[in-house]
C-alpha cells in the first residue's frame, strides 16, 4: 500500500540489507559448532573429516547470505517503489489479459509504478469472466485487493493459454468487489471522479466503444492512453510476415468499435506497433524479474511460464532468456511519462479492415513513433518490476 509520507530510506537503510542477512548466517555458523561439537561426542570424528564439513558448510552459509541479501534488496527495493509522495494519476484498465502474456506485465508494471492510482481494472473481449479470473488472482498475488475488478462485454466462451493459471479458481472468492457489468462500473468511475481519468485500454475495445455509446460524456472526463494500431512499421516476422504497414490486432479484432472511440472528443495517445512492437526484456534486465522473489512478479513469472509452454516448442531456453515482446507496458508507461519516446500529433483513421492510417483531415491522436532510447525504457521496466537499477 501507498505510504507517501515515509521516505523509504528511512525504513530501509542500506545497511539492513547487508547485515540482516550476515547476522543470521553467523547464527547459523554458530549453530553448526554446538551440531560439531554434539556429534563429535557421539562419534569422535576425526579432525580431518571435521575441517572438510566445515569448508563445505562455510561455502553453504555464504552462499545463503549472498541470496538472502539479493531477496532483501529486491523485496525492499520492490516496496521503496510505492513510497511516491507525488500527486497520483487516476487510472482505469480497460484489458484483455489472458491472451497475449503481455497484458500481465502490463497489469504488474501498472501495480508497480506508485505514479498511477488504479480505480478499475475491466476486461475486455472474448471471455471476459475468464480474463477477471486471471485479474483479481494477480491483484490478490499483489496484496491489493482493494481494487475493483469490472466484467466486460462477454464475446465468447473460448478460454486462453494461462488457462491453467486459475483452474478451480472462483471470482466468488476474490476479496475485493466484482462488477458484472463491468461498462457500467467503467462509466460511473469516470463520471464519479472528481479529476480526469486516464482510460488504459491495452486490447480491443469494444467495451469502451458500448460506454460512449451508453454516456458519451465520458470522452470529456477522460483521457485515452492505448496500444493500437501500426502506422509506418512493424516488427520483424510480425502479422503478415514483413516490416511493413500492418492491421494490428487489438484494431482489427473489432475495426468498428476502433472507429467509434476514434472518433470520440477526448484527449487520445497512443503506441502502435511502431514503438511498443519493439520492447523485449533480455540478459540482466531480463534475468533480475525471473528471479525476483517479490509475490506478484513471482505470479507473472508462473504464468509466462504457463503461457510460453502451451505453445513454444523451445519454451524452456525462452524462459531462461528472455521476455515476449511486451506491447502493452508502452501504454502504461505513457499513462504516466512520454520522456523516452518521440511523440508526434498525426489524424488517424480506423479503416472498415482495422488498419490505421495516417490522414491529416482525421481527427488528431498523439502518438509514439520512434523511440528516443529503447533500452532506457527496458532499464525502466526492470526497474519498477524489481525495484533494481540495471542498466
Ligand atoms: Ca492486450
Amino acid at each position: 500500500m501507498v505510504s507517501a509520507e515515509v521516505p523509504a530510506a528511512e525504513w530501509a537503510p542500506e545497511w539492513k540489507v547487508t547485515v540482516v542477512p550476515a547476522v543470521l548466517a553467523l547464527q547459523d555458523w554458530l549453530s553448526f559448532f554446538d551440531f560439531v561439537d554434539t556429534r563429535r561426542k557421539i562419534h569422535c570424528c576425526d579432525l580431518k573429516t571435521c575441517l572438510d564439513v566445515h569448508i563445505v558448510l562455510l561455502f553453504l552459509i555464504f552462499i545463503s547470505a549472498l541470496i538472502g541479501s539479493k531477496a532483501l534488496i529486491c523485496q525492499m527495493e520492490a516496496e521503496s517503489l510505492v513510497s511516491y509522495s507525488g500527486k497520483r494519476i487516476p487510472v482505469v484498465l480497460d484489458t484483455d489479459i489472458g491472451g497475449d502474456i503481455d497484458d500481465t506485465w502490463a497489469l504488474t508494471t501498472m501495480l508497480k509504478s506508485p505514479e498511477l492510482d488504479i480505480k478499475l481494472v475491466v476486461t475486455d473481449t472474448g471471455n471476459t469472466t475468464f480474463r477477471a479470473k486471471i485479474a483479481a488472482k494477480m491483484l490478490e498475488a499483489a496484496g491489493r485487493t482493494d481494487i475493483p475488478i469490472g466484467i466486460g462485454i462477454h464475446l465468447g466462451e473460448r478460454t486462453d493459454r494461462q488457462a491453467p493459471w486459475v483452474e478451480g479458481y472462483s471470482l466468488a472468492a476474490y476479496q475485493g468487489t466484482v462488477y458484472e457489468d463491468g461498462v457500467r462500473a467503467l462509466i460511473d468511475t469516470i463520471m464519479g471522479s472528481p479529476e480526469p481519468i486516464t482510460l488504459v485500454c491495452i486490447g480491443p475495445v469494444p467495451n469502451i466503444a458500448a460506454a460512449l455509446e451508453r454516456e458519451p460524456r465520458i470522452a470529456d472526463r477522460a483521457r485515452f492512453v492505448g496500444m493500437h494500431g501500426c502506422l509506418r512499421k512493424s516488427p520483424p516476422k510480425y502479422g503478415d510476415g514483413g516490416d511493413g504497414v500492418v492491421a494490428e490486432y487489438n484494431v482489427r479484432a473489432h475495426p468498428r468499435a476502433c472507429q467509434k472511440v476514434f472518433a470520440a472528443n477526448w484527449k487520445m495517445t497512443i503506441t502502435p506497433l511502431d514503438t511498443c512492437g519493439f520492447v523485449r526484456l533480455e540478459g540482466d534486465k531480463y534475468r533480475a524479474v525471473r528471479e525476483c522473489n517479490d509475490p506478484v512478479v513471482e505470479a507473472l513469472m508462473e504464468n509466462y511460464g504457463i503461457w510460453l509452454g502451451s505453445w513454444h516448442g523451445e519454451w524452456k531456453e525462452e524462459f531462461g532468456s528472455k521476455s515476449s515482446i511486451l506491447f502493452d507496458t508502452v501504454a502504461v508507461y505513457l499513462a504516466l511519462s512520454e520522456e523516452l519516446l518521440v511523440m508526434e500529433e498525426l489524424g488517424v483513421r480506423v479503416t472498415d479492415d482495422g488498419y490505421t492510417v495516417i490522414d491529416q483531415s482525421a481527427r488528431k491522436v498523439r502518438c509514439a513513433t520512434g523511440w528516443k532510447d529503447l533500452p532506457a525504457f527496458e532499464s525502466f521496466l526492470a526497474e519498477r518490476l524489481t525495484g533494481i537499477g540495471i542498466r
